[in-house]
């Protein structure tokens, strides 16, 4: 049996890598629903060699589907998820929208596939720097709990969507052609070409930017440890797609970078990738397209004595979001916790 699905924010850059991996996956699919804007009403997507045209998202346009994945923003999710979650599907919702409502799940499957039972029609996807950093960091604290985490994070700008990606090749073209460097930057306060911005989404009161606080208060929600202390700087570099994170922590006990290293080897979801005699280390670059979390440069922290210190990359837009997405989308069906509402 299949089911009746929608993709919400079809045409973006996490859309199209809804329908690559719905597709590799072999998602089980009765039929599927495209939408996003007025603006992109008629167009035509593919998906399993068959062409389908893309909708006008509306409250009505719900009925009968029994899964709908969100991502065309947090105002689109706020306004469309609650209809859709009324009218029986399960919302896999990859906005800041519901993340840290006490009513919605906030789920990594590799960490706490578990409260997806709880779910009230609406299941939150995590921010992308979120998950990557606790596939890594999950299997170690089960064996030797985490004490603290101080993460700075380097993100691509495909986290940003598809007008920061056409910049940054803007920015370089330019440079390329023997421009003078005079740009107008529209993603972000500064170009992002040939730089690094220690800037994402947006300031808070706290001096933390919003992308930092997420990684803070999401890390603590999936893990189930709600004073686990974390420290995040979260960098935008110039990097097309892979978020790359140097990621520190203190354990309970001592642990050795080996058996770091044998643990996380044998985690889930979680890719080793540390020779430094051969230069191995995990890359953005190859991670592009990819499923797994790749980790490497495993270090003890030599400046603590119960510290590690490692290097964890993931493509954003693939386990950062919409695999993740589907991932939490398996376990519905597998589960068979589909809508309380609409439960077939
Ligand atoms: P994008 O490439 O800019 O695409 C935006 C999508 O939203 C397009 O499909 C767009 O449709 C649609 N949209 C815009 N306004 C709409 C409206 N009024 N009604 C319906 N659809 C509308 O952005 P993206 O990279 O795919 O990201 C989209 C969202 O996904 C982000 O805003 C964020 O909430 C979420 N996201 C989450 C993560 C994560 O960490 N889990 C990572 C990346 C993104 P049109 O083509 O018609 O304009
Ligand atoms: N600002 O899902 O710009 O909360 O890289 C994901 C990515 C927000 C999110 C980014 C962002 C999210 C970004």
């Amino acid at each position: 049996m299949g089911f009746r699905v929608a993709i919400v924010g079809a045409t973006g850059l996490v859309g199209s890598e809804f329908l690559r991996v719905l597709e590799q996956r072999a998602f089980p699919i009765d039929s599927l629903k495209l939408l996003a804007s007025d603006r992109s009403a008629g167009k035509r997507l593919c998906f399993m060699g068959e062409e389908h045209e893309v909708e006008e998202t509306t409250e009505d346009c719900f009925d009968g589907i029994d899964i709908a994945l969100f991502s065309a923003g947090g105002d689109i999710s706020r306004r469309f998820s609650p209809a859709a979650a009324r009218a029986g599907a399960v919302v896999i919702d990859n906005s800041s929208a519901f993340r840290m409502d006490p009513q919605v799940p906030l789920v990594v499957p590799e960490v706490n596939p578990d409260d997806i039972r709880d779910h009230r029609g609406i299941i939150a996807n995590p921010n992308c720097s979120t998950i990557q950093m606790v596939v890594a960091l999950n299997p170690i604290h089960q064996v030797n709990p985490i004490q603290r985490i101080v993460v700075s994070t380097y993100q691509a700008v495909s986290g940003t969507g598809s007008a920061a990606v056409d910049e940054l090749r803007e920015q370089i073209d330019h440079a390329v052609k023997g421009g003078n460097g005079e740009v107008t930057p529209q993603a972000y306060p500064h170009p992002i070409a040939f730089n690094a911005l220690p800037f994402v989404e947006s300031f808070l009161d706290n001096d933390y930017t919003t992308e930092e606080w997420k990684m803070v208060q999401e890390t603590r929600k999936i893990m189930h440890e709600q004073d686990m202390p974390v420290c995040a700087t979260c960098v935008r570099v110039p990097v097309y797609v892979g978020h790359g994170e140097s990621v520190n922590v203190e354990l309970s006990r001592p642990m050795s970078a080996r058996e770091a290293r044998e643990i996380l080897a044998d985690a889930p979801g979680v890719a080793v990738q540390d020779d430094p005699g051969s230069q191995r280390y995990p890359l953005p670059l190859y991670a592009e397209g990819t499923d797994d979390v790749f980790v490497g440069r495993i270090r003890e922290d030599l400046s603590h004595p119960s510290g590690l210190a490692m290097w964890v990359v993931a493509d954003n837009l693939r386990k950062g979001a919409a695999l993740n997405a589907v991932q939490i989308a398996e376990v519905v069906v597998k589960e068979e916790v589909l809508s309380p509402i609409a439960r077939r």
